[in-house]
Order: structure tokens, then C-alpha cells, then sequence
């Protein structure tokens, strides 16, 4: 069923015995991604799919554009099963890239906009990619797809294919090079089994981790999701979260809103001004946020004078939602509330829009499919009953067998049984919805975004004064956590500020929102039994 290249690469497959039950259960149907949007477009051509600012395209220009924009990746040598890294802010371009790539079959490899050189090197090496394409906001200094030297780092590479699209008021100069030359190669038809893309975990070591998801596991999520939000053709959808996080694309995300024949409107601006007017504009029904942006539109000033009454429903999720904040959507937004627990990897939690309030307040609901299996263990690994919190481990029709091509961290993040050891502590309340009331895993959730410290560790101690340095996300109100560093320089009496540590990670190019937010500069650690740095304990001795 899956593909002999998919898994000499690096794919791990779904074990015999539970892909042959989710297809003949029904879970995992016979289209690709490609053949989505064709259904969809023959069913809604003329309605409106996506729209931002003063752009638009209907499903039938989208699936045209992308046709064509296939057509040219084609003639500029790019193959079905190709993968090729793709960066994008919320703009209409990227959908056609997106789609584009699907039509012939290459596979996205998505990264964050803000990520920077210094990810996307690596992430182009992990993914073994043959091209890059960087989708630029106008009037937005930011860099282009040939500012980064990946031949000149990394010399066995075979990047060879890279493009710029200047994202503007015209589509079609958007895509100038589409030409009269460029003839229509037929769409090709990927195995539905077969990988579709590359999403980045947060990763708990090191460098992000790649999750390859097919195109049915992947179809299947959304099916469900769009279940369970109730999406419809008449659902007018705001993106305001980055448009290749896996939220944003999925649950129900614009592939839900897709799915459904509705309309998608794009922000590129996350404020509360800037939102609340597109919500009036277009009478937008549902978004998702995160909780530190729920915040900023709860407390904004702007609220009093907006009318939001055509939002329906507002999905939250990304990170943990305190039961005050949750109560005041409902009273000042007047939208109703779904939390949602979810993972690149896999298993998403939905309370549901006819739970009971307390359910929809307290809990992050249940998963998507009844084959979800979710098993709460404690440090043996023995399963913990009902309303007792332990680790979190989940398998099901929808969840990774094993990252890409990671073998060493595949042993560490699977357990024998193939379930996946979420690294989140919770437990499973006495109606089965699931409560995640902490976290195990080495990793930092600022609102919604994942760092690893170590990756930041690393980092800073490859400066020249810096000693020995400890990386922890500290309580923020407005971001969920901020990242702290506590640092020990070499010349104990010497000074290093917040700004120098961030000029010098900036000249590294990583991503900003990677960048600390505080650093404290200390004597000495204090450590565990073992040897480690107590991250859990503000023990650290403050320079005297
Ligand atoms: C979503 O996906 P990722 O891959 O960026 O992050 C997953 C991690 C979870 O393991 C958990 O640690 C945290 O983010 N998380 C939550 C949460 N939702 C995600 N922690 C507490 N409460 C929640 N509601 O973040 C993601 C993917 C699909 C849908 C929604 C979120």
C-alpha cells in the first residue's frame, strides 16, 4: 500500500495489520490532494476560495493558476516525489505554490516565515529537497530565496532549483513566469498512500523534526475536523495564524474550509484593529488563535466599537487556555468556543460545539476518531486510570509511525506498540475528554511557537564569553511563556546584555521568535542527582 521509495527514504509506514483496518473501516480514502481541490472546483467553481486584501481567486482560478504554476515547476525539472522547502507569509500566492506543487505531484516541505537561514539550511538537508521557494509580502524587507548560500555550506547538496515570487496587487505578475510557453503537463495522480508533505515538530532535540503525512492519514483529519466544527460552503474563514502551521492548514484550517466549498480570507496582520475590521468586511464566521492572541483581542480597546456578530465560532488551541480566558469568548466576543489540543504528528482533540460548558471551559475534548487510541502511563509506562494525570501516548489513523528519516530519535519517541510518546502530561476525565495539564518534554511554548532550548544553548555558547548557559520558559502573561537564558560568563566580572545576545544570535539567522527575552546573568547552576541543569527551580545562584 505505501510506497517502496517513501519508505527506503525514511518513511515509516502504518503496520500491516492497522492500515488494512482503516481502509476497510473507511478511514482513509482513494484522493490526494490534487484531486480535492478538482472535486471541490467542479462543485463550487465560481465561489470564492481564497481572498486577501484586494486579491482574490475563485476554486476554479486556484486550481487553474496551480495548473499552470505545476506546468513550470515541471519544465524547470522538478518531479512527482520531489521535495522542494517552501516559505510563506499569509498571502493568495502561496496557495497556488502550495497546490501547484501537489499538481505534479512534488512534495512542500513547510517551514515557518519567520524561520531564518540558519533552519532553513538544515531543514533543506534533513529533507534531502531539490529546490526552495520563498513567497515575499510586498513592501516587506525580507530575503530572498538566493540570500541563502546553501551550495557554498553545504557543497553535496543538490539544490538546484530556487525562486523568489514577489507577492503584489496582481496575480498574474505574481507569477510572471508563467508564460505562453509554459504548456499544461496532466496532473499526476500521487498515491494517496504516498507522502504528501514534510510538517516541523517543535522538536525536543536539537534541530526540528521532520513528519512526513500522507495524503489520506492527512485527508482523514480534516474530514473529521470539518465534522466537528460544522464548516459548510456558507463558513467565510480568517487566517490570522501562520498559514503553514499545521492548525492553520487542518483542524479545521483552510483545507477544512476547502474541503467545505467556503471561502478563505487571508490576514497578514495579527492585530485586534486589523482583524475585527476583516471580520466586519466580510462577515467572517469562524478563526482559529492561540490563546496569547485571544488574549490581545479580549483586552484590546478596539472591542467596544467592533461588530463581530457574525462570528460564530472561534477554535483555540496551540498551547494551554487558562479557564478565565475561556469564559470571557463567550461574554465579550459573543462566539462560541471550541479548544483544541493538537500535534503535527497527528492526534487532534476537539471539544465539541454541543458539549456542556464545563466540558468546552476545562477539558480540550476528545479526538477526532473513534480509533484514536490515547493512553495515559505513568513513569513505568503502566496505564493510569481515569482522572489520574500521567504521560500522554497516542496512536491511531492519523498518527506518525516514526519521523523521517530519524531513526535514533524514532526509538526514543515511539514506544514498541508504535504509540507515540506525546512528551504532554494529562489525563482523561470521567467522560473520556482529555485534560493536558502539563508538559514533559525539553521544550519551550511561546504563544503557540516551539522552541527547543538546546537549540538556543548551543547557540549561545558558541559565544566567545559565555561559559556555560541554561535556557527555560518563564510564566509570561501576554505570550503563555518567554524564553529566559541564564548565563555564566568566563570573566566573572565581565557584562553581557540582553541586546548582545541577540545581535549575536541574529548574525547566526535563526528565527526571532527564537530569540531570548530576557537573560539573566548568574555564578552558578544548580543541578540534579544526575549531573543536569534544574531547569524546575529559579535556584540558579544570581551573581553576588
Ligand atoms: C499544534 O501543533 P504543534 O505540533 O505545533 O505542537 C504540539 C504541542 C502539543 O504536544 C502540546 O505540547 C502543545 O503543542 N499544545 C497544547 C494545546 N495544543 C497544542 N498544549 C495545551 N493545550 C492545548 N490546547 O500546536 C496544533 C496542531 C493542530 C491543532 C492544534 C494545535
Amino acid at each position: 500500500m505505501f510506497l517502496e521509495n517513501d519508505i527506503k527514504n525514511g518513511f515509516v509506514p502504518f503496520p500491516q495489520d492497522r492500515a488494512e483496518y482503516y481502509q476497510a473501516s473507511g478511514y482513509w480514502e482513494n484522493e490526494n490532494h490534487i484531486q480535492l481541490l478538482d472535486r471541490i472546483r467542479k462543485q463550487y467553481g465560481n465561489q470564492l476560495a481564497i481572498c486577501q486584501d484586494d486579491k482574490s481567486l475563485s476554486y476554479d482560478e486556484l486550481y487553474h493558476y496551480a495548473a499552470s504554476y505545476g506546468s513550470y515547476l515541471h519544465q524547470q525539472g522538478i518531479k512527482a516525489e520531489d521535495f522542494v522547502v517552501i516559505q510563506s507569509p499569509n498571502v493568495v500566492e502561496f496557495f497556488v505554490v502550495l497546490f501547484g506543487l501537489y499538481y505534479i505531484g512534488a512534495r512542500p516541505v513547510f517551514c515557518l516565515n519567520g524561520h531564518g537561514a540558519y533552519e532553513i539550511e538544515n531543514i533543506a538537508i534533513n529533507s534531502r529537497a531539490v529546490g526552495y521557494i520563498k513567497i515575499n509580502q510586498e513592501n516587506q524587507p525580507t530575503t530572498d530565496a538566493m540570500d541563502i548560500s546553501f551550495g557554498f555550506t553545504m557543497p553535496n547538496l543538490n539544490l538546484w532549483f530556487r525562486q523568489t515570487i514577489k507577492s503584489s496587487s496582481s496575480i498574474d505578475q505574481a507569477f510572471s513566469c508563467i508564460n505562453d510557453k509554459t504548456m499544461l503537463v496532466p496532473k499526476y495522480e500521487a498515491s494517496p498512500h504516498s507522502v504528501a508533505f514534510l510538517q516541523l515538530s517543535g522538536g525536543t532535540t536539537g534541530l526540528p523534526k521532520l513528519i512526513p503525512r500522507t495524503h489520506a492519514d492527512y485527508l482523514y483529519s480534516v474530514k473529521k475536523s470539518v465534522e466537528v466544527t460544522d464548516l459548510s460552503a456558507s463558513t467565510k474563514q480568517l487566517i490570522v495564524l501562520p498559514v503553514m502551521h499545521n492548525f492553520t492548514m487542518s483542524s479545521p484550517g483552510f483545507l477544512g474550509a476547502f474541503y467545505s466549498g467556503a471561502s478563505v480570507f487571508l490576514s497578514t496582520d495579527s492585530s485586534p484593529k486589523n482583524c475585527f475590521s476583516l471580520i466586519e468586511k466580510h462577515g467572517i464566521t469562524q478563526v482559529s488563535l492561540v490563546p496569547s492572541l485571544i488574549n490581545l483581542w479580549i483586552n484590546s480597546p478596539q472591542l467596544e466599537q467592533a461588530d463581530l456578530k457574525t462570528l460564530e465560532v472561534i477554535q483555540v488551541g496551540g498551547a494551554k487556555l487558562l479557564p478565565e480566558l475561556a469564559e470571557a469568548i463567550d461574554q465579550k466576543l459573543g462566539a462560541k468556543l471550541q479548544q483544541v489540543y493538537g500535534m503535527a504528528e497527528g492526534l487532534v482533540n476537539f471539544t465539541r460545539l454541543d458539549d456542556h460548558s464545563n466540558t468546552v471551559l476545562f477539558t480540550q475534548g476528545k479526538a477526532l476518531s473513534k480509533d484514536d487510541e490515547i493512553l495515559i502511563v505513568d513513569e513505568e509506562g503502566s496505564p493510569l486510570p481515569n482522572e489520574s494525570a500521567g504521560f500522554i501516548l497516542t496512536r491511531g489513523p492519523y498518527t506518525i509511525n516514526g519521523y523521517y528519516n530519524s531513526p535514533l530519535v524514532n526509538s526514543r519517541s515511539f514506544n514498541k506498540e508504535g504509540f507515540y510518546i506525546t512528551g504532554d502530561i494529562g489525563y482523561l476525565d470521567s467522560n473520556n475528554n482529555i485534560v493536558v495539564t502539563g508538559r514533559e518534554k525539553e521544550q519551550i511554548n511561546r504563544a503557540g511557537e516551539k522552541i527547543t532550548p538546546s537549540e538556543i544553548e548551543n547557540l549561545i555558547l558558541s559565544h566567545a564569553q559565555v561559559k556555560d548557559v541554561s535556557v527555560v520558559g518563564v510564566k509570561d502573561s501576554l505570550l503563555g511563556e518567554r524564553t529566559k537564558a541564564s548565563i555564566i560568563l568566563k570573566e566573572p566580572t565581565s557584562q553581557l546584555s540582553l541586546r548582545d545576545v541577540r545581535v549575536f544570535l541574529m548574525q547566526k539567522k535563526i528565527a526571532e521568535y527564537k530569540l531570548p527575552d530576557e537573560i539573566e546573568l548568574v555564578d552558578d547552576f544548580t543541578y540534579t542527582q544526575v549531573g543536569k541543569v534544574n531547569k524546575g527551580l529559579s535556584t540558579n545562584k544570581a551573581r553576588g
